[in-house]
């Protein structure tokens, strides 16, 4: 519907997490697993299919690290109404389901997300304040336990990329690494959504030394890829972040992936840079399927192997 092809401000977002709850109590439950500097609840919803007795493997996306890149908070909220629409009618997602629970947090930057809307629309980092400095945030995606603030992050205050004082110094970050150190026996899979620049990244990032399963996640992304060009028309290039994108330090992706969770990627969306962060409402629709074709993909693979 068209309430998903809009951008939403914050607070109609902390509205849609509670409704869509609410209203759809057999197959969404919610759980808070942690608060943002400024005190702002993150909630992570459970969508699951069929009930089933013994504990179901899972597969994890996040979204809105990087406050400006409103197409990631969107694509979580179009996943989960996909989801909840589509099981039972769509096959893919009804076998998604029916194997694994999806755990989406659809905001993990609410301080920096709200601070798009009133203040700079450019904003990346979250809202941390810091004593030595006039300087506000932390860079999320830099902030994780996986060669942190090494070459490609910035121990400056002032810089988009700052990795603040120690690995998981944000209590953001916490939230979500506490959350899958609980989770890891039963989380399969890790996705982090992004834009711009139309990218399906895994591990590594933070260095330039190949993943264990390197040829399994380039197979997995490719097919991805594949299945994008194929049925949208999109290029998407894929590939580990450190040579496709570049070397980044302390993601979450990384930081997942040294877990255990052997399947982790990073997606980039729409576009390749003609808007850019302010990718018009009108693209939301496209962007999204794309997004959600290739988690489709990889995760029906995951769950093959997993
Ligand atoms: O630099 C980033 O964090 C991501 N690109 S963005 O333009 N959305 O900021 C890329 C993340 C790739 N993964 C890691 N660096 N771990
Ligand atoms: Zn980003």
């Amino acid at each position: 519907g068209k309430f998903y092809e809009r951008y939403h401000p914050l607070e109609e977002i902390y509205f849609w997490i509670n409704k869509t709850t609410v209203d759809h109590p057999n197959m969404v439950k919610v759980f808070l697993i942690g608060s943002s500097v400024e005190k702002r609840p993150l909630y992570v919803l459970k969508l699951s299919g069929r009930a089933s007795s013994t504990p179901k493997n899972a597969i994890w996306v996040d979204c809105g690290i990087h406050a400006r890149e409103w197409i990631s908070p969107a694509f979580c909220m179009w996943l989960v109404d996909h989801c909840i629409t589509q099981y039972e009618a769509n096959r893919d997602i009804t076998e998604i389901l029916n194997s694994m629970d999806i755990y989406v947090l659809p905001m993990m930057n609410p301080d920096g997300y709200e601070y798009t809307w009133t203040a700079q629309r450019m904003w990346r980092k979250n809202r941390a304040k810091h004593p030595d400095s006039d300087c506000v945030g932390v860079d999320l995606n830099r902030n994780f336990d996986a060669n942190w603030c090494t070459s490609g992050a910035s121990s400056r205050s002032c810089d988009q990329t700052y990795c603040g004082q120690f690995p998981e110094s944000e209590p953001e970050a916490q939230a979500v690494a506490n959350f899958l150190r609980s989770n890891k026996n039963t989380v399969k899979a890790y996705f982090s959504i992004h834009s711009y620049s139309q990218m399906l990244l895994f591990p590594y990032s933070c260095s330039y030394e190949q993943a264990r399963n390197h040829d399994e996640l380039n197979e997995m992304a490719q097919d991805a890829a594949k299945d994008i060009q194929r049925y949208y028309g999109n290029q998407y290039k894929f590939g580990p972040g450190s040579q496709t994108i570049y070397l980044a330090p302390g993601g979450s992706d990384d930081w997942a992936y040294n877990l255990g969770i052997d399947y982790s990627f990073t997606f980039e969306l729409q576009d390749r840079g003609k808007y850019g962060f302010l990718l018009p409402p009108s693209h939301i629709a496209k962007a999204c399927k794309e997004g959600l074709q290739a988690l489709k993909s990889i995760s029906l693979k995951v769950i093959q192997r997993s």
